[in-house]
């Protein structure tokens, strides 16, 4: 680890110095281009109310952190195919219907998202709950067909398919929404946060790690350092998620801060904001130390896990 001093600041390690927005950047284009080529292929079959939805949640524009995990894993782990795109945005379909669903009026019934209307404040809640269903099978193919193009055989290309419908499933996210769901209005301690965040929002994030490695066939010693990484990474996201939610204003989010209206248990609520905000930089040097030890010096990915906690959205 070598430190060096940029402007008035003193940093430590590769990441710091790392340009993690120019290469979001450059990956951005690539990741779009492959979601536009993803839901025009149900668009051709949908009516038009469904094609707008889908277009309305899919296209709009979001962080991507989950197909940029994939891609980062992939070239991490020595894949080169230009193609990884076309199997990472498998994970961006699974996540973009679970903010459509979630936004609806029987699950969180927000009003804002991605800095503007929810899907159904605009198309109506029939039409984003079916456009978000049309999604599901998509975001499968779409793995399927994403691995065989990167070259994978059939048994990976199988196994990558298993890894994101069991992240997203009731083993994962729809679980963890699940205990979100019946948590409301009762309190929770932090074990049993973690459990629910492990499973809502980490199992997908950490599938997107395993699906970029499974593809580029990755060492078993890397899979399980991406793994510690994964679960590390999820609950510094979702620890800072509920520090900007107590801190931001809804213009900043792009997104209505929700956690006191609907009676959520947070991690700001169980530690309070500072010892929040420590446990969730803690859990970044948890992600990067996994790294370390399994020698994977990849600067996006160190880059990254400090990312999910600096974001300001
Ligand atoms: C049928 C019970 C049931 C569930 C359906 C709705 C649902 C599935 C799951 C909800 C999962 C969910 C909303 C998890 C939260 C994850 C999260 C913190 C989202 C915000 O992610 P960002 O910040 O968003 O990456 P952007 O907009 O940047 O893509």
């Amino acid at each position: 680890m070598f430190s060096k001093v940029v402007g008035s600041e003193r940093v430590t390690g590769i990441a710091d110095l790392f340009d993690l927005g120019s290469y979001l950047r450059t990956e951005a284009p690539r990741i779009k281009d492959a979601l536009h080529s993803a839901v025009a292929e149900v668009s051709d079959l949908l009516p038009i109310e469904l094609k707008c939805a889908v277009d309305h949640g899919v296209l709009s524009e979001g962080k991507r952190l989950r197909p940029v995990l994939c891609i980062s894993a992939y070239r991490t782990c020595g894949g080169r195919s230009p193609r990884i795109p076309e199997l990472a945005v498998s994970l961006e379909l699974i996540h973009a219907y679970s903010l459509m669903h979630d936004d609806l009026p029987c699950m969180d019934d927000a009003d804002l998202r991605r800095g503007r209307s929810a899907t159904h404040r605009v198309h109506g809640d029939e039409a984003t709950a079916r456009a978000g269903a049309a999604l599901i099978p998509l975001a499968a193919l779409r793995a399927w067909r994403g691995a065989r193009a990167v070259g994978c055989s059939e048994a990976t290309a199988r196994a990558i398919v298993e890894e994101l419908c069991r992240a997203a499933g009731a083993g994962g996210m729809v679980g963890g929404q699940v205990l979100d769901l019946r948590a409301e209005g009762s309190v929770l301690d932090g074990a049993e946060l973690d459990r629910l965040h492990r499973l809502k929002t980490g199992a997908l994030l950490t599938a997107s790690l395993r699906i970029g490695a499974l593809a580029a066939g990755a060492a078993r010693a890397v899979m399980e350092a991406l793994d510690s990484y994964g679960r590390a990474v999820g609950l510094a996201f979702q620890i800072a998620d509920d520090v900007l939610d107590a801190t931001a204003t809804a213009a900043d989010l792009g997104k209505n801060p929700s956690d006191v209206d609907r009676d959520k248990t947070t991690y700001v609520g169980v530690y309070g904001l500072g010892e929040a905000a420590d446990r969730a930089r803690e859990e970044v040097e948890r992600a990067r130390a996994a790294l370390h030890q399994a020698d994977v010096g990849d600067p996006a990915l160190h880059a990254l896990a400090r990312y999910v906690v600096e974001r300001r959205r």
